[in-house]
């Protein structure tokens, strides 16, 4: 493999939906870029090199050595992430103040509703050990909710806010496992359109596509993966 230019960027990673936001931001801007592997499975993002770039200890974050004033900027929350990104190359997130005010409702939508929200959908409708009922009820409602809010969203226009943006690829990777969370895509016409149409774009396919041999890497039944990802406490 050629190595990397040396301004190229460090994608902390690994291929999970928080992860393709970024591999497909940085594949979608053309920039060069490194995939450091942090395997949350096994405890990577524990490590205390990794927790100087992302004290929350998830990935994903990035390093970029040419940050403001030429200087390397650590960034990590992946909406933080695809700001910086945007704003660096002015690309998918318009400077306009209305354009970039319709971008930013639709990413933060993304960051403190859809993801978390369909993330313990995930949780409770697969990876729980007993399947509560409440929890997956709750759960997979207020996912059926927001998708609801995303189709009428898409009703009269092909993109989140308008134009192919920072928040599209915000909320693709998590809309993409529709059926992981327990809903029913026909419903949602609108939302449907939307994901083949993200989905066909090359530069989305590249990103999901970066390492995603990892997926394999480990099996969410293991007792000792279990405790690294749902077993934590503060430190
Ligand atoms: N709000 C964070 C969420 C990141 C996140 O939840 N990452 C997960 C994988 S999708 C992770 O690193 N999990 C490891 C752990 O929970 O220990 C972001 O958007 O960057």
């Amino acid at each position: 493999m050629a190595a990397a230019p040396a301004s190229s960027i460090d994608l902390y990673y690994w291929p999970t939906p928080n992860g393709w936001k970024i591999s497909i931001m940085l594949e979608e801007c053309g920039l060069a870029y490194r995939v450091v592997p942090v395997n949350i499975g096994t405890g990577d993002q524990f490590k205390p090199d990794f927790l100087a770039i992302s004290p929350n200890a998830k990935m994903p974050a990035i390093v970029d050595p040419d940050g403001p004033g030429g200087q390397p900027i650590p960034v990590f929350e992946s909406g933080a992430i695809l700001q910086y990104l945007g704003r660096k190359t002015g690309m998918f997130y318009p400077g306009e103040e209305r354009a970039r005010v319709e971008v930013e409702q639709w990413l933060f939508w993304q960051m403190a509703g859809l993801g978390p929200m369909a993330g313990q959908t995930h949780h409770f409708r697969i990876y729980a050990p007993e399947k509560i009922p409440y929890a997956v009820d709750r759960y997979t409602n207020e996912t059926n909710r927001l998708y609801g809010v995303l189709d009428k969203r898409l009703s009269d226009r092909e993109y989140l806010a308008g134009a192919y943006s920072i928040a599209d690829m915000s909320a693709y990777p998590w809309a993409k496992l529709w059926e992981r969370q327990g809903q029913d895509i026909a419903q949602f016409p609108n939302m449907k359109r939307w994901i083949d149409a993200v989905g066909a774009r090359p530069a989305v396919k590249r990103g999901v596509a970066v390492n995603a041999a990892d997926r394999g890497k480990y099996d969410m039944r293991d007792p000792a993966v279990r405790a690294v990802l749902f077993g934590q406490r503060a430190r």
